[in-house]
Formats: structure tokens, sequence, C-alpha cells
């Protein structure tokens, strides 16, 4: 998907707006834009068009139009009179709608789904750097100020959460948000990178990666509204509402107080709608779906993949959805692993009438055990089309997680069905 990308960072006085993910201060401009469509133009109509040179241009334009809330853009480049190339402003874009029309010589850019936000708990904090200089570049710990306080309303607050990779990277200042030990109770810093130990998640997933050692070192929103990492989450420690509380590591059996739990970010909530069912009694592999089907939904949740890690709950089930959109043309596969039983279905198009019953398992924790198990399919997808995707689990006791990974064509690398290429199934 990231075939161009353009960093731009443009200093000028404007008023402080906050769009997707454009950021607008005083100071400040920020965005990052990625081709997203070749041959193609979004489905909303353009509230601007007008003549220019090259995509660079265009693309400044739209950052620093902050009256009309530009988001994307279309250009048309001229081959045989490129003075005549033609831009396109759009107060539109991925986040708000994934749809586009045919345009031959076009290309369409986008600052993709949204995920710059700050890091807010309970409507009442944000997290910011402990130092004075809120994007100072020295190696700093990260504590709560209150929301209505100048530090949660200035860039330092902002971060940037990949909503796939599961990375937080301090805007201003660049540094990841890196723990000190995933032991409980240990500060997290702003570090570099790459001399950040952990964010295991990119190490190449085989057949014999078991789940109890892969994809915990991330962050990831739980349905339980706790930021998720290792065996835990983070959370502000003493875990009490006071500004200067650091953020720490936290045991799971302390993700549940209230502090933890109430953790808000400034984008929409994840695409995958997740239906939380409690209290269904021991299932088996084979009774287990309609048992989860049958009950009623205690909760609606969201998340950001078919993903789940920390310990939630106890005796519940869950149906996951969302439509996928396929990145690329080719032999698409998939892989689930799952405590303690879960199934998969997939559709044929975006509708749920053209589900398909794809793959199932009990106690699937790792790869080569999955493969045996047959909880693993490949399917020829086209690139843009949209299919209907939906995983049903149920959980007895103890551990529990979910994980839906895929490997695109011609990769060996195996990554989470997340976030880029979901949106919210509405049918
Ligand atoms: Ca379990």
């Amino acid at each position: 998907m990231k075939i161009t990308e353009l960093f731009l960072a443009i200093f000028a006085q404007f008023n402080f707006a906050f769009c997707h993910n454009i950021l607008r201060f005083p100071d400040t401009r920020i965005a990052k834009f990625v081709l997203r469509h070749t041959d193609k133009i979004h489905v909303e109509q353009p509230y601007k068009e007008f003549v220019i040179i090259d995509e660079a241009a265009c693309i400044d334009r739209c950052v620093t139009d902050e009256a009309n809330d530009c988001k994307s853009i279309n250009f048309y480049k001229n081959s045989t009179d490129i003075e005549s190339s033609v831009c396109q402003l759009i107060n539109k874009d991925i986040t708000d709608s994934n749809n586009y029309n045919d345009k031959t010589g076009w290309r369409h850019f986008d600052t993709g789904r949204s995920r710059l936000t700050r890091i807010i708990i309970n409507d009442q904090y944000c997290y910011v750097p402990s130092t004075t200089d809120k994007c100072d570049f020295g190696s700093t710990t990260v504590e709560l100020a209150s929301l209505g306080n100048e530090n949660c309303n200035t860039i330092g607050a902002y971060f940037d959460f990949d909503r796939s990779s599961g990375i937080i990277t301090h805007v201003c200042s660049g540094k990841a948000l890196c723990p000190d030990t995933t032991s409980d109770n240990y500060n997290v810093y702003l570090k570099d990178l790459s001399s950040c130990s952990f964010f295991a998640l990119d190490v190449p997933i085989t057949a014999t990666t078991s789940a109890s050692t892969m994809e915990r070192q991330k962050y990831r929103i739980s349905f339980r509204k706790f930021l998720e990492f290792y065996k835990g989450c983070v959370c502000a420690s003493p875990r009490t509402y006071t500004t200067g509380r650091k953020l720490v590591t936290t045991n799971k059996d302390y993700c549940y107080d209230d502090i933890c739990k109430k953790v808000t970010f400034d984008f929409e909530p994840g695409p995958v709608n997740v239906q939380i069912k409690r209290w269904i009694p021991s299932q088996s592999y084979t009774s287990f779906e309609n048992a989860v089907r049958s009950k009623d939904t205690n909760a609606y949740k969201n998340l950001d993949s078919f993903m789940w890690r920390t310990a939630t709950f106890d005796e519940f089930g869950t149906v996951c959805r969302a439509i996928f959109t396929a990145p690329m043309t080719g032999e698409f596969t998939f892989w689930m692993l799952v405590n303690e039983h879960g199934k998969f279905y997939f559709g044929t198009d975006e509708t749920e009438a053209s589900k398909i019953f794809r793959m199932g398992g009990e106690f699937i924790g790792s790869f080569g055990e999955s493969e045996e198990k047959n909880v693993k399919f490949t399917m020829w997808l086209e690139k843009g089309k949209k299919y209907f995707a939906e995983a049903v689990t149920y959980d007895y006791s103890g551990d529990d997680y979910l994980y839906i990974f895929m490997a695109q064509p011609g990769s060996q690398s195996r990554e989470p069905m997340s976030f880029e290429y979901l949106e919210p199934y509405t049918g």
C-alpha cells in the first residue's frame, strides 16, 4: 500500500486544528500523505479544483487549507503539458468513506486511517512527557497532565499510534513509548525505536512460534478499554487520578482498575465490531458456536484488528465482524490462533449472506499446530474488492486470545489482519 510517502512539516501561523492525520498548530503543521490509488479518485466530490504543476504542491495546498478541513487530494498529471496538471482538494478521506471511482490518469493521496491522537484518561487527563519542554529529545518518562491544561493542547501531547503494528510514537520528539521491562510497575520511557528492546511483533512468525511468546510486546486497545501491552497493560501509577502520575507497565490483574480502563483516544473506535456474550457455561468445539450465537449480547465493543491477547473474562463468547478490503490481487493465506474455541467465516463479497466457513479449531496456540488442525485457508482476492469477515470465539477459563493473521500474495510474512485493511460492517 505504501507506494509513495511524502513527509511534510510546514511552519506557519495558523490556529490549531486537528483533522484525522493532519495536525495544524499555530507554529507547526504535520501530515504524512500516501498514494492510495492509481487511476481512481475518491467518491466524494472535491470542494476545490485548480491547475498546478506537481503533486507535492497540491498536497501542500491541502495541508494549509485549514478553513475547509482538507483531508485528501486527487491529482492528474498532464504528461503533454505539465503546467495543465490538475489538483482537487477533498474534505473527506478513507476514514469517512473507503469508496473510489475509476478515473484514468488520476492518483488519489490521503493520510491513511486516523492514528494521530492524545492518550486521554477518564476525560480528565492526558499523557505528556515529564520534561518541561514537551518536545525535548532527551529520554524521559511520561506522566498525566490535566486535559484543560495547555500541555494537553499542544503538539507535545500528540502521539502517532500505528494501530496495525502496535507501536506508539510521540509526534514531536519522534521517540517511541518503550517500557523499561515487561515486569509489573516499571516506567514507560520515550526512546528511539531502534534502542527499544521490545516490539517483538515483527519477529518472523514461523510454524514453531508459540502464542505464549509472540505478539504480546505491542500496544493494542483492549475491548475492556485498556491499553494492552505484553501480559498486561500500561497505566498510571499509583493508579489514582492525579497529575504527575507516571505511565508504567501493569500486571493484567490491575488493568481492570478504573483508571486503567478509562483510556480514550481522539480517533474513532476501531473497525471490528465485537459482540460480547458473557456467562456461557463450558462448551465443546462442536457446541460452542450455537451457544455463542444464540446468547444475548451483553455489550458491543470495538477493536482495531481481529486480535486480542490479555486475559479478558471467563465463560464468554464473541462475534467479531468487519469488512476487509484486499490490498492487492492474488492468493492470500489466513491463519487463526485461538483459546479456547474459534471459527472464522469469510465472504465472497461484502455481504454477510456470502460468508462461508473457512477455518476453526480449539486451543490453537502455534502456527505449526494450527496447520495440522486445519485453521488455515487460502483464497484468491481482488485488489480493492471488499469481503465480509467474521470470527466467533468461546473461552471457558484462564488465558484467552484470538489472532487472525494473513500473508499477502508472494509474501512469507504473516501480519495481523488489522486496521489498515478493515472498515466497520454496517449491513
Ligand atoms: Ca481459556
